[in-house]
């Protein structure tokens, strides 16, 4: 069990117990158990039990039961906890807005237990006269359902990653010789994923067996000579494809899709005298092969340059790759820094050299620590003296990792006015300033836009962060004016951020692409609240390069020394 999966039970547990209403210290045992082992760097299920118990928050109840899950897969307490409950009232937890209290009133007085009886009641408008409810939260939760209706059946792209992963270390293990090849919009870094699709180039039909016979498989859906598909726990749907050599090219073409850019490919494959499908590329009069092995010669044979998958949606990418003008998309490893995470002062779960010396394994030149402001009470956000404190203590640590650059910044949260949560005088003497809102959401289209620009419009705000507020599969996002605040983006030089969360990845490709084309900056960051998380930039990566971004549009590409000068903070004469 990875300590993601060790995570995922122990908060259960703790959501399980709070809709007992049970007590609230043994819930937060739970919760803090599941936030230390979600971060973990290290798999926990290897960790002896007497180690265990020196990680932050785990006693020896705790450090017990993740020997129970590394050595039998489950938990006894878990189990029971769950055969109390009907299994579909977990689903409820899902829904924006809806906690466990809400989840046991509902439970304990309407008897609801699964999203559909949720909905029947709220559209039956029998929630609103329950104690503490009312016609307003009935609203809300009515919307959160139908928000998340429209995203049933779909996952995470990382939490996709995880799994796929897994698959192919399972696979690869029993196949040595067989390449597995990950396709779909897994491949086009799509920011959630329907379901998992893999190529197996040249396997034998006995494969189809060992892939049906996976632990996590729940169902097999359909088991034939050349294809597969089975449904795993969590939800996943997972397809396997034996594929020919000769095949390869041409099934990673197909199956890659995305559907609308291969109907165009294919219109250009017949209007050529040719045939495209997953086998190959065929001239029509004798059936004779053209390409097949590589998508490269497919695309050559198509006159067209290979198109990286992340730009495979039909958005201009086949006029630009017939007239060779494809961008050269960032990579990974353009990334010079993280302009954007927490530490043990607000609601990180690090200190600032940990989060430091991760940065610097990870090989970044520069990070920005960028804790909370005060408004945000609940994460013990920093007052001015606070937040000016803190930045001694971050720039005391340049020196100490070699080769990093630590700079001293905040996230300083957009109040309902557009105003900022700390003063000019204090956010002049920091070395870089993000601004986000977190509260007021609701606001309409007009008076949220007219709010970041105004805070955008401050002249120490460097970068605007997460700009529209998305939670994917959980919280649309804000209403605002994205030509609006691109524009002023650009004028002004205020970067907007991608940011790395695996459940926001905020700005989305297209809002990115947007900015691009109006010439302002992206900058890609993590947002990280643990040192773990600082490797989730290669999310916001794929985003960027859905949006057609090369290393020139991000400002987190550049060298400390040139990104110094291009801070708003410094470039006023
Ligand atoms: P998803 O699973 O909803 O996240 O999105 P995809 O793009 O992975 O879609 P999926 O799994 O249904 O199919 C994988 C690829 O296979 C798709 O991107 C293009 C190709 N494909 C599937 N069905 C068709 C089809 O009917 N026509 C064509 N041209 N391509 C198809
Ligand atoms: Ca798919
Ligand atoms: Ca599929
Ligand atoms: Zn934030």
């Amino acid at each position: 069990m990875d300590n993601r999966q060790i995570a995922r039970i122990f908060t259960e547990i703790a959501d399980l117990l709070e809709i007992k209403a049970e007590n609230g210290f043994k819930i937060r045992a739970y919760r803090t158990a599941a936030d230390t082992i979600g971060a973990w760097p290290d798999a926990v299920a290897r960790i002896e039990e007497a180690q265990l118990r020196d990680l932050p928050g785990i006693g020896k109840d705790l450090a017990k039961k993740v020997r129970e899950l590394a050595t039998t897969g489950a938990c006894e307490y878990h189990a029971e906890l769950l055969q109390q409950f009907p299994s579909t009232i977990l689903d409820l937890l899902r829904l924006q807005g809806v906690g466990p209290k809400t989840v046991a009133l509902l439970y304990s007085s309407l008897n609801i237990k699964s999203v559909e009886e949720l909905a029947a009641a709220a559209r039956a408008g029998r929630l609103r006269e329950l104690k503490g409810m009312g016609a307003k939260k009935e609203a809300q939760i009515l919307k959160a359902i139908e928000e998340r209706e429209k995203d049933a059946g779909r996952h995470l792209l990382p939490d996709t990653g995880a799994l796929l992963s897994e698959l192919l270390t399972y696979l690869t293990e029993r196949a040595p010789g067989i390449d597995f090849i990950p396709v779909g919009s897994f491949r086009r870094g799509c920011e959630t994923c329907g379901d998992i699709d893999v190529l197996a180039v040249g396997g034998e039909r006995s494969l189809m067996d060992v892939f049906i016979a996976h632990p996590k498989v729940e169902r097999v859906l359909g088991h034939g000579d050349t294809k597969s598909s089975v449904l795993l726990s969590g939800g996943y749907q997972a397809d396997l494809r034996l594929v020919p050599a000769e095949s390869r090219g041409a099934a990673m073409q197909y199956f890659t899709g995305s559907k609308a850019h291969n109907i165009v490919l294919r219109d250009r494959a017949i209007q050529r005298g040719l045939k495209l499908n997953e086998y190959g590329l065929f001239r029509v009069d004798d059936e004779s092969r053209v390409a097949g092995e590589t998508e490269e010669a497919i695309y050559e044979a198509l006159d067209m340059a290979w198109v990286e998958p992340e730009l495979r949606e039909n958005r201009g990418e086949i006029e630009a790759a017939s007239e060779r003008r494809l961008p050269r998309l960032l990579t990974l490893a353009d990334l010079r820094g993280d302009l954007h995470m927490h530490t043990t002062a607000t609601d990180g779960r690090e200190e600032i050299a940990a989060m430091a010396a991760a940065a610097q394994r990870l090989g970044h030149s520069y990070i920005a620590i960028t804790d909370h402001s005060k408004a945000l009470a609940m994460a013990n956000g920093l007052d001015e003296s606070r937040a000016l404190e803190h930045a001694a203590r971050v720039r005391s640590l340049n020196g100490q990792f070699e080769g990093l650059t630590v700079l001293a910044g905040i996230e300083c949260d957009i109040l309902a006015d557009g105003s900022l949560d700390l003063a000019d005088d204090c956010l002049a003497q920091l070395d870089i300033v993000v601004v986000s809102v977190h509260s007021h959401f609701s606001q309409d289209e007009a008076q949220m836009t007219d709010r970041i620009l105004k805070a955008m419009s401050n002249p120490w705000v460097d970068v605007l962060g997460h700009p529209t507020g998305r939670l994917l599969l959980k919280r649309d996002p804000y209403r605002l004016n994205m030509d609006l605040i691109t524009t002023a983006a650009a004028r002004d030089g205020v970067a907007l951020e991608i940011n790395c969360q695996v459940d926001r990845l905020d700005l989305n490709d297209s809002h990115a692409r947007l900015a691009r084309e109006r010439g302002a900056r992206l900058v890609i960051s993590t947002d990280a609240h643990s040192a773990g998380a600082l490797t989730n930039q290669r999310w916001g990566v794929h985003m960027a390069r859905r949006a057609w971004a090369g290393p020139g549009d991000v400002l987190n590409t550049r060298t400390i020394d040139e990104l110094r000068p291009l801070l708003r903070r410094n470039r006023r004469a």
